[in-house]
């Protein structure tokens, strides 16, 4: 198995029980590399390890944490073309997309390392005389990091990142179709003079890996981004053992565009949200729901823009989509294709498989327009290029129409009227809210997290991300 690339476990290198292969969805010739897949004994010393090391680590000096959270930062931006292009090459997102989140990754990692010394506390009176009362933050302990494919590195950033910077010990499960920039990301930590222990990569399965760091008593929190029924999975062995958890799932979010929007802001947009990163973001705008008066206008424009787009190899100059992320997502995709088509929703562009000068997952993105809110296609998360446009009466009924989900991750309305835009800010049931902005692409310094089912937990990014990887204790002392 020359070339293989192993777990980071008890500060070693090791092998795997196996060997898989990461596929390149633009091209799937091209094998990005062959990664070690651990099992359940190897993630059982992974975290044997992570619980050893964490009381040190928890007191370490936060001089020393923070600046090996900004050298990681540092050495992450340096590479960023490199890193952003294993992304782009593992994942299926555009080489500019790949670079932009590294670049994104990189900043996380520098922010929190500038957050290691902000932690504080604070100081009360007691209520009896004489006594003090401190309110201190301290570190979880283990915490277990399991990751979506999706953000090969964002994500993974804005776990990891906190995580260390609070001085707690990882143990880190990418997802079994991204390891590859993940990995680069583990030696880069790695090589920031982390001590043995306080940082495990442990690649393999979600039944094996995942399962057992869920199940493990000396997990102390997990923080977990995938599936809402994963995440259901992973908060009931979480909570029958009283671990902390912390869950960011799906979307079904809605861009709401009204008759007084700018209709060139309107379809960029929604262009971005519904198809930038080949529709595979939890953020993604699922749902345009458009008021009559420019609903025609908007629909011809959607259409127009979409003919232009590009869907090519994730490489290559001037691809505007990349291929969807392997087989298995595509069939899903064009399944919804076929489902909404039954509802009676009229497809009015793409929804076809594609094929390329290389083998790979290619899609058209598809817009449905005329469509009801009942549709299982506005119901469902699809996780694909697809985008539904329902038509609304007027602003209420399109606000109506946009809480009417189980889920509440981000949102966005298109309007020059102010009065609509701080009305929707305070009564959209959504984590996020976008005013002329694209219901994707947040910023790393701000918390980030959804209503309803879409997370669990303490919201993550930002300075709230102490939220998770803290726990609070309260000291009283007479004088
Ligand atoms: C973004 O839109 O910038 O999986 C971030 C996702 C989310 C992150 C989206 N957790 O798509």
């Amino acid at each position: 198995m020359s070339g293989l690339k192993k777990n980071y476990i008890a500060g070693e290198w090791v092998e795997g029980v196996s060997g898989e292969d990461n596929i390149n969805p633009s091209d799937t010739t091209d094998v990005v590399g062959t990664y070690a897949w651990a099992d359940s004994a190897q993630t059982e010393r992974a975290i044997e390890a992570a619980s050893a090391a964490a009381p040190a680590w928890g007191q370490s000096s936060i001089q020393k944490r923070s600046d090996a959270l900004d050298a990681i930062g540092n050495e992450l931006i340096a590479r960023k073309e490199e890193l952003g292009e294993l992304v782009a090459r593992e994942e299926g997102k555009t080489l500019l997309e790949g670079i932009g989140e590294t670049v994104r990754a990189a900043q996380i990692f520098k922010f929190f390392g500038a957050e290691t010394l902000r932690l504080n506390g604070e100081i009360f009176d007691s209520v009896r005389p004489g006594l003090d009362v401190t309110i201190t933050r301290a570190p979880l302990g283990v915490v277990g990091l399991i990751l979506p494919w999706n953000f090969p590195i964002a994500i993974p950033a804005w776990k990891v990142a906190p995580a260390l910077a609070y001085g707690n010990s990882v143990v880190f499960k990418p997802a079994e179709l991204v390891p590859a920039t993940a990995h680069v990301m583990s030696e880069i930590i790695v090589n920031a003079g982390i001590p043995d222990g306080v940082f495990n990569l442990v690649m393999g399965s979600g039944s094996e890996v995942g399962t057992t760091i869920v199940n493990h008593q000396k997990v102390t929190g997990i923080s977990f981004t995938g599936s809402v029924e994963t995440g259901q999975s992973v908060a009931r062995g979480a909570v029958s053992r009283m671990a902390k958890v912390q869950l960011e799932m799906g979307g079904k979010n809605p861009l709401i565009v009204l008759d007084d929007a700018d209709l060139t802001t309107a379809v960029d947009c929604a262009i971005n949200g519904a198809y930038f990163s080949t529709g595979q973001r939890c953020t993604a705008s699922s749902r345009l729901i458009v008021t009559e008066g420019i609903y025609d206008k908007f629909v011809s424009s959607m259409r127009e823009r979409l003919s232009t787009l590009v869907v090519d190899h994730a490489l290559k100059a001037g691809t505007d989509i990349g291929p969807v992320v392997d087989e298995r997502q595509l069939q899903k995709n064009l399944d919804y294709i076929q489902i909404g088509v039954e509802e009676g929703a009229k497809l009015v562009y793409g929804g076809e498989r594609l094929s390329r000068d290389t083998p790979g997952f290619y899609m058209s993105p598809a817009l449905f327009i005329d469509t009801s809110p009942n549709m299982r296609i506005n119901r469902e998360e699809i996780f694909g290029p697809i985008a539904s446009i329902i038509p609304a009466k007027g602003y209420d009924e399109a606000l109506a129409i946009a809480n009417d989900t189980d889920l509440g991750l981000s949102s966005g309305i298109i309007t020059t009227s102010l009065k609509h835009a701080s009305h929707f800010k305070r009564n959209i049931q959504a984590g996020v809210a976008m005013v002329n902005a694209p219901t994707a692409g947040v910023d790393y310094h701000v918390a980030f997290g959804g209503t309803k089912s879409s997370s669990y937990g303490a919201r993550e990014q930002g300075s709230y991300a102490k939220e998770f990887y803290t726990t609070v204790r309260t000291a009283y002392t007479q004088a």
